[in-house]
C-alpha cells in the first residue's frame, strides 16, 4: 500500500471505502495492521481541512496535501454529502488513537452547519469553504446529500444514544424532509422528490431509496412518538422502490425514476435507464426484514439476486448493464467496488440470522462496513473539551 503518492483522491470515497474498510477489518479480526494503515492513509486526508472555514475540500494530493474542488459543483462549492460523510470513521479513529484532531475537524463541520440559515429547513447540497455560504439551493436525499442525513442518525447510534445533538439534527431534517420533499404519486406510491431552482422535482434516484431503510433504523426513538409513522414510512419507501424494479424489463431498478405526467416509477431519459449494481434497494430490504421479518422483503431480495444473477453475471465477475427495459441489454463493463461492500453483503446479511452483526451492537457506514457501538460510558474522548 502506497500513499505518497502525487495523486488527487476524494476525501469522501477515501473515507467511505478504505478507511471505513480497514476500520471494520480491525474490529473484525483485531489485527493491528489494519488500524495503523488507517490511520496512516487518514493522517494525509487531513490537510484538506485547511480551508478558510475548515469545511474540507472534495479532492487533496496524498503527496503535496493541496486540496480542492470539483470544477463542476456551484461555485467552487463542497458537497454536503461528502464534507457530510466523515462523522464515524473520525470519531472512531480518534477513539482508537488518542489523537484528537479527527473528532475536532468533524465537530467544527457539525457546529458551522448549526449556526447556518436552512432555506425551508433544508440543507442545501453545496457549501463554499471559502466563504462558508450556501451556493445553488439544491436539496436531495439522493446524490449530493444522501449520506450526510444517514450520518446524523448514525452518529446518534454509534454513540449509544448519548450524542442527542446528532439525533435531534436528523430529527428537525428529517421532518423539513418530509414536510417539503415527500409526496404520493396519483397512483398512491410514496416518493422522495428534490428541491430545485424553487419547486419540488417529481424525480426520485436510485440513491435516494437508502432512505426508507433509514427512516426504520431511525424510527426508534424519535420524537413525539412517531416510530410506527417512520417503520411505515420506510415501508412505503421500500415498496416504490421495488416497483421502480418491477416495472423494467430486467427486474433491475433504473438509475432515476419519475412520478410525472402519468408516469409513475420508471425512468424516461435513457441516460437514466442503468444500473451499476447499487446497493441501496436492497440495503432498504435489510433494514425492513430486520425490523419486520414482512417475508416480502426476502422474496424481493431473492428477485433482485435472480435478476443480477441473469443479466449481470459476466465470465470475469458481474457488469452493469445500460438499459434496465431492454431485453438485450449492453453491459458497461465495470464492477463497483460497492457491488462487493454492500450489495451482496446485504444479501447475505438479509438471509442471515438476526444475530449476525446485531444492530444493537453495530453500525454500518454508508460503504456497509460495520463499526461497533462506542459504548463511552463516562470517557471522554479526547477533543471533546477543546473544540476549534
Ligand atoms: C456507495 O458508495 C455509498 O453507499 C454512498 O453513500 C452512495 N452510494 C454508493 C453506491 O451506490
Amino acid at each position: 500500500m502506497h500513499i505518497n503518492k502525487n495523486a488527487e483522491v476524494s476525501v469522501f470515497e477515501v473515507n467511505i471505502r478504505f478507511i471505513g474498510g480497514l476500520l471494520a477489518a480491525y474490529y473484525l479480526s483485531g489485527q493491528e495492521v489494519f488500524k495503523v494503515k488507517a490511520v496512516q492513509l487518514a493522517e494525509k486526508l487531513l490537510p484538506a481541512f485547511n480551508t478558510p472555514t475548515g469545511i474540507p475540500w472534495a479532492m487533496v494530493n496524498l503527496k503535496s496535501g493541496v486540496g480542492r474542488n470539483w470544477g463542476w459543483a456551484s461555485a467552487g462549492s463542497s458537497i454536503l454529502a461528502e464534507f457530510g460523510t466523515l462523522h464515524m470513521e473520525f470519531v472512531h479513529l480518534t477513539y482508537l488513537t488518542g489523537n484528537p484532531a479527527y473528532y475536532q475537524k468533524v465537530m467544527h463541520i457539525r457546529k458551522l452547519l448549526a449556526k447556518m440559515d436552512r432555506p425551508n429547513g433544508l440543507y442545501p447540497n453545496y457549501l463554499n469553504p471559502r466563504t462558508g455560504r450556501w451556493g445553488q439551493h439544491h436539496t436531495s436525499v439522493g446524490g449530493l446529500g444522501d449520506s450526510f442525513y444517514e450520518y446524523l442518525l448514525k452518529a446518534w447510534l454509534m454513540s449509544d444514544k448519548t450524542d442527542t445533538e446528532a439525533r435531534k439534527t436528523y430529527d428537525d431534517a428529517i421532518e423539513a424532509i418530509e414536510r417539503h420533499l415527500i409526496r404520493k404519486s396519483n397512483g398512491g406510491l410514496t416518493f422522495i422528490g428534490e428541491w430545485k431552482n424553487g419547486h419540488l422535482e417529481r424525480k426520485m434516484g436510485h440513491l435516494t431509496c437508502f432512505a426508507g431503510g433509514m427512516f426504520a433504523l431511525g424510527a426508534d426513538g424519535s420524537p413525539d412518538d412517531k416510530a410506527g409513522h417512520y417503520l411505515q414510512l420506510g415501508a412505503e419507501i421500500a415498496h416504490t422502490c421495488h416497483e421502480s424494479y418491477d416495472r423494467t424489463v430486467l427486474k433491475l431498478g433504473p438509475e432515476a425514476f419519475k412520478f410525472d405526467s402519468g408516469l409513475e416509477a420508471v425512468a424516461v431519459r435513457q441516460n437514466e435507464k442503468y444500473y451499476i449494481l447499487r446497493p441501496e434497494v436492497i440495503e432498504t430490504y435489510w433494514y425492513m426484514w430486520r425490523f419486520t421479518h414482512d417475508p416480502k422483503y426476502r422474496q424481493w431480495g431473492w428477485e433482485a439476486v435472480q435478476a443480477i444473477d441473469k443479466y449481470c453475471r459476466v465470465s470475469g465477475g458481474f457488469s452493469g448493464v445500460k438499459d434496465v427495459y431492454s431485453s438485450n441489454p449492453t453491459y458497461d463493463d465495470v464492477q463497483q467496488s460497492f457491488f462487493l461492500a454492500e450489495t451482496l453483503k446485504y444479501l447475505y446479511l438479509l438471509f442471515s440470522s438476526d444475530e449476525l452483526l446485531p444492530l444493537e451492537n453495530w453500525v454500518f457506514n454508508t460503504e456497509a462496513h460495520p463499526l461497533p457501538v462506542l459504548h463511552l460510558g463516562n470517557i471522554t474522548l479526547p477533543g471533546s473539551e477543546t473544540q476549534r
